[in-house]
C-alpha cells in the first residue's frame, strides 16, 4: 500500500478513510486479542481505565478501555509497521503511538460522543498527530452511531470546550447548526479505518440499534515535532476528574 496517496485528503479535510486497511487475517487476529483482553484482562482493571454503560436490559457492558498496552500484545501493537508507516506518511515525519484504546457503543445504551477536537486534551503544538480508528466487529453506520466529521474544521484552530459530563469525553467543543449542516457521516465496514487530525471536530450519536454494537479499536500517533501543552492537559484533566466522580 502506498500510504502517501492518503495525505492530500487528510491535509484538506482533516480526516481520511482507508477501506479494508487490515486484511481478513490481520483483522481476525486483532479481534481475537480484543476478546481475550476483555475476557481475561479487563475485569481486573480500575474504573478509571475501563468504562461501562448499562443497556435497557439492565446488563452492564464495556464501552471504553484505555491504556490497553498494560497487556503485552497491545504494547507490541503500538509498533505495528502497517499502522506506523501510515501515520508517518500522513504526518510527513517520524511518529510514535500512544496506548491503544477500545471504543464500544453497546445496543440500547445512551452514550453519544460529544463534539470535540482531540487537541482539547492533548494540546499538541504544532498539532502534528493523527488518531486512527478501525471498525472491528460490525458495520458502523448512521443507526449504530458512526463517526461524523466537520470537514476542514482543523484549519480553524482550537475551539472553546466546556464540560460535557461524559466520562471518557469530558469536554465538548462549541458546535453550532452550521457545523451540523456541514458534517459528514463516515460509515465503516469491519477492517476499514478512519484517520483524523487533532483539530478536526467530530462526534458520534448514540447507538439506536436494538441488536448491533458499534465497536472500534484506536491508536493515537504523535509526530516528532509536536510538544504537548501542559496547560491544556491540566485543563482537560480537571474536567476528566470531575466526570469520573459525577459524570455518566
Ligand atoms: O468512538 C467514538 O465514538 C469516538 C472516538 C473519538 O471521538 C475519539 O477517540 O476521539
Amino acid at each position: 500500500m502506498d500510504c502517501r496517496q492518503y495525505k492530500p485528503a487528510f491535509d484538506r479535510d482533516g480526516y481520511v478513510v482507508i477501506r479494508q486497511f487490515l486484511t481478513c487475517d490481520e483483522l481476525s487476529e486483532l479481534r481475537s486479542q480484543i476478546h481475550r483482553f476483555i475476557r481475561e484482562v479487563a475485569p481486573s482493571l480500575p474504573d478509571t481505565q475501563v468504562f461501562h454503560s448499562v443497556g435497557e436490559d439492565g446488563q452492564r457492558r464495556i464501552r471504553l478501555v484505555l491504556r490497553m498496552n498494560c497487556d503485552a500484545f497491545f504494547e507490541d501493537y503500538r509498533s505495528h509497521p502497517k499502522w506506523l508507516s501510515l501515520a508517518q506518511a500522513l504526518l510527513g515525519e517520524a511518529a510514535e503511538a500512544s496506548p491503544p484504546i477500545y471504543f464500544d457503543k453497546p445496543p440500547t445504551t445512551d452514550m453519544p460522543t460529544p463534539p470535540h477536537q482531540d487537541n482539547c486534551s492533548l494540546g499538541l503544538d504544532p498539532p502534528s498527530g493523527v488518531e486512527m480508528l478501525l471498525a472491528t466487529h460490525e458495520r458502523m453506520d448512521e443507526e449504530n452511531g458512526c463517526l461524523r466529521y466537520v470537514p476542514g474544521s482543523h484549519h480553524g484552530g482550537l475551539r472553546p470546550h466546556t464540560y460535557s459530563g461524559i466520562r471518557g469525553f469530558a469536554l465538548a467543543a462549541q458546535f453550532d447548526p452550521a457545523d451540523e449542516a456541514r458534517e459528514v457521516l463516515v460509515p465503516l465496514d469491519p477492517g476499514d479505518l478512519v484517520c483524523h487530525h487533532p483539530l478536526t471536530v467530530h462526534r458520534a450519536l448514540r447507538n439506536r440499534s436494538r441488536h448491533r454494537s458499534r465497536s472500534a479499536f484506536g491508536m493515537w500517533f504523535q509526530g516528532r515535532s509536536a510538544r504537548p501543552d501542559p496547560n491544556i492537559s491540566e485543563f482537560y484533566n480537571t474536567h476528566a476528574q470531575k466526570a469520573q466522580l459525577t459524570g455518566r
